[in-house]
């Protein structure tokens, strides 16, 4: 029932608890759908006696409430969705019988799901971690699961291996933690003895793992995939995800302290962002190649620890996927919605890629972990748009009611009683392809080099970006407390590059081991690929981002008029942080309601900062340690943190002095302001940790 305040028709009961009236006429029913005189009390003999057996009502909500939990994901529990559209702007029908790229304009509705993976349901946002970016297309020939993360490759070659990579990242068996890090023996001491997992490991240590929200960040299919045509003709593709808004991360210390400060920080960008009208948006990409290329590539395409550098296969946009509507159920849509990546149509196919074979294989069995029946696809969310027609039958929780006479083919029924066939000509067919060889347990020779694509993601990368990776690797092995583990770790390293390695045993106080063996000797000739960079792809604007405003009683209301018009004007969003919750009066007259008080509103929330409070505020915020930190961390996370005249005293308490990416506030410095916050942080200014 909607929440609301008391009517004229509510009624006070005999023992003074509340009895509201019905909204909308909508009178309150048991699950059978008996209409309820109270649901205030249990049914009981005597005004102090017991409770009755006879109390279905009770019994039916409490039964109900009692096994309301369903399993959290094995991986992936904490997520969260939206839904949303994929328009094609580019048909590829040469490529692609697939539904969603037949013609220019064409949209497919589709819901999104976002994730991290190692963390419980109740897991912090802002964990470092691989994001899930799984994405269901409900297409006019049936659902299409483009199950994927935001990460390219991944940290195994073969399904065997996903318990073990994903027992050692959870919480060890014999305490209990910790929660949702990587961060602790159990996963680096498997992460050390497999060393295909080190391209990965680069990415995950970089800033790929803490991103600003699930808006700035890309998404990849990870495996190969086909595409095939109508007539048959197949080709490979890999599927990209490109931010419209442009990608952004958060630094780790930001990420810690938004953890505490609002652990929700993702999800509840999303949902802004879509409730403000503020759609995000993805370009989806492909790299289409064929044999031959798989042939001559450096590395095998069926694994999914390399990728294909976009300078050797460019990216070509195909279409657009815009989210435009918040879950309006979390339960009934974001934690039943069932991904699977044999979700396929006419148009995509698999490879043999061995990890995608094994979650082929695998997603069936999840969902009926999870959801517990094997009719888990009538489910509103996973219930395909288009007609469904066959001969599954009954099961738990069957909600189509089958008609007609027969529920097996062939047989030779007539008219409605016949039910469907099979269509030879346009139903989905695998590409017909040669497989041959023995029936053997092995990984392929091709497969072997671990090291060069990781050498290739290092060398790619901004100063800032390599420092972040050694503070990173410093971080998690710091946190091992068997040496033998960073040893191994660090040999590892020194297979990828020297400063690298370097950088960590400082980090880590350590000399340098020997390298670790090879399987093939690691290349040094891959040239830089500036599409592995995330400051290299950031965005041109601030739109998108949130500036928070540190305003007092008194602030000068016209300086915070000019802010507001410029940023908000600009696509941003401004949000204003005060002493206390309360309204107050700007100098001008105006009155503000804050959007936080600064006590709940610590400077980690917003990618930019102005602090514009009165002279008497500043005063009064100097001896205050929240409003000290706010203006300290802002500046300790190189972030741009604008000022006003009165708000010196402030700084001066805080230790901040302004440089560059600190500019002086008047109403004629504001539009500099706003360009300078394009570049989202001032890097120059020197760390601090
Ligand atoms: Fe998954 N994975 N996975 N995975 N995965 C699941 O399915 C699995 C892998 C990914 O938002 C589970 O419904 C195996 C790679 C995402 O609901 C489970 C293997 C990639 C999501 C499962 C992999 C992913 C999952 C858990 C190795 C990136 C969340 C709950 C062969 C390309 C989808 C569920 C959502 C979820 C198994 C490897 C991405 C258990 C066996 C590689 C984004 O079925």
């Amino acid at each position: 029932m909607a929440r609301r305040t008391t009517t004229s028709n509510d009624r006070i009961g005999e023992g003074g608890e509340l009895h509201q009236a019905p909204a909308k006429g909508e009178v309150m029913t048991t699950a059978q759908g008996v209409p309820m005189s109270d649901d205030q009390n249990s049914l009981r003999a005597g005004e102090r006696g017991p409770t009755l057996l006879e109390d279905f009502a009770m019994r039916e909500k409490i039964f109900h409430f009692d096994h309301e939990r369903i399993p959290e994901r094995v991986v992936h529990a904490r997520g969260y969705g939206a839904h949303g559209y994929l328009e094609c702007v580019d048909p590829v029908t040469d490529l692609t019988r697939a539904a969603p790229f037949a013609r220019k304009g064409k949209r497919t509705e589709a819901f999104v799901r976002f994730s991290t993976v190692a963390g419980n349901l109740g897991s912090p946002d802002l964990a470092r971690d691989v994001r899930g970016f799984a994405v269901k297309l409900y297409t006019e020939e049936g659902n299409w699961d483009l199950v994927g993360n935001n990460i390219p490759v991944f940290f195994i070659q073969d399904a065997m291996k996903f318990p073990d990579l994903v027992h050692a990242v959870k919480e060890e068996q014999d305490r209990g933690w910790p929660q949702a890090q990587s961060a602790h023996d159990t996963f680096w001491d498997f992460i050390s003895l497999m060393p295909e997992s080190t391209h990965m490991t680069l990415w995950q240590m970089s800033d790929r793992t803490i991103p600003r929200s699930f808006r700035f960040m890309e998404g990849f299919g990870v495996h190969t995939f086909r595409f095939v045509n109508a007539d048959g003709e197949s080709t490979f593709v890999k599927f990209h995800w490109k931010p419209r808004q442009g990608m952004q991360s958060v630094v780790w210390n930001e990420a810690v302290k938004i953890n505490g400060a609002d652990p929700d920080f993702h999800r509840r960008d999303l949902y802004a962002a879509i409730e403000a009208g503020d759609f995000p948006q993805w370009d989806l990409g492909v790299q289409v190649f064929d044999e031959a290329f798989a042939e001559e590539f450096e590395f095998d395409v069926l694994d999914a620890t390399k990728l294909i550098p976009e300078e050797q296969v460019p990216v070509r946009v195909i279409a657009r996927l815009t989210l435009d509507r918040v879950a309006s159920n979390v339960f009934a849509e974001t934690e039943q919605v069932a991904f699977m990546t044999q979700n396929v149509v006419p148009g995509i196919d698999f490879s043999d890629d061995p990890l995608l074979q094994g979650r082929n294989f695998s997603y069936l069995d999840t969902q009926l972990k999870r959801l517990g029946s094997t009719n888990f696809t009538q489910i509103p969310i996973n219930a395909p748009r288009c007609p469904v027609a066959h001969f599954q039958r009954d099961g738990h929780m069957q909600m189509s009611r089958q008609e007609g006479r027969a529920n097996y083919e062939p047989n030779s029924l007539g008219g409605d009683e016949r039910g469907p066939r099979a269509d030879v000509d346009n139903g989905y067919t695998s590409v017909p392809r040669e497989e041959a060889g023995q029936v053997r347990r092995v990984r392929s020779e091709t497969f072997a080099d671990h090291y060069s694509q990781a050498r290739q993601f290092w060398i790619s990368q901004t100063d800032v970006e390599q420092q972040h990776i050694v503070a990173a690797y410093g971080f998690e092995l710091g946190k091992c407390e068997d040496p033998a583990i960073r040893t191994r770790m660090l040999g590892n390293l020194r297979n990828v590059h020297e400063d690298l390695a370097q950088g960590v045993a400082d980090e880590l106080g350590m000399p340098l081991p020997e390298a670790n063996p090879a399987a093939i000797e690691p290349r040094t000739d891959l040239p830089e690929s500036a599409a592995l960079s995330i400051l290299r792809n950031g965005p041109d604007s601030f739109a998108g981002r949130k500036l928070g405003v540190l305003v007092t009683a008194g602030s000068d209301g016209a300086l915070v008029k000019a802010i507001e018009d410029a940023f908000t004007g600009a696509g941003a969003l401004v949000e204003y942080v005060a002493p206390a919750a309360g309204p107050l009066k700007l100098k001008g007259g105006r009155k503000l309601v804050p959007d936080h008080a600064v006590v709940g509103a610590p400077s980690v929330l917003f990618d930019a900062v102005a602090v514009v409070p009165s002279a008497e505020g500043a005063q009064e915020l100097a001896g205050r340690k929240t409003a000290r930190d706010f203006v300290d961390d802002a500046f300790a996370h190189q972030k741009f943190l604008a000022w006003s005249a009165d708000a010196q005293p402030l700084l001066d308490a805080a230790g901040v002095t302004p440089d560059d990416g600190c500019p002086e506030l008047t109403a004629g410095t504001v539009a500099g302001f706003l360009a300078q916050c394009a570049a989202l942080r001032h890097w120059e200014r020197p760390v601090q940790d």
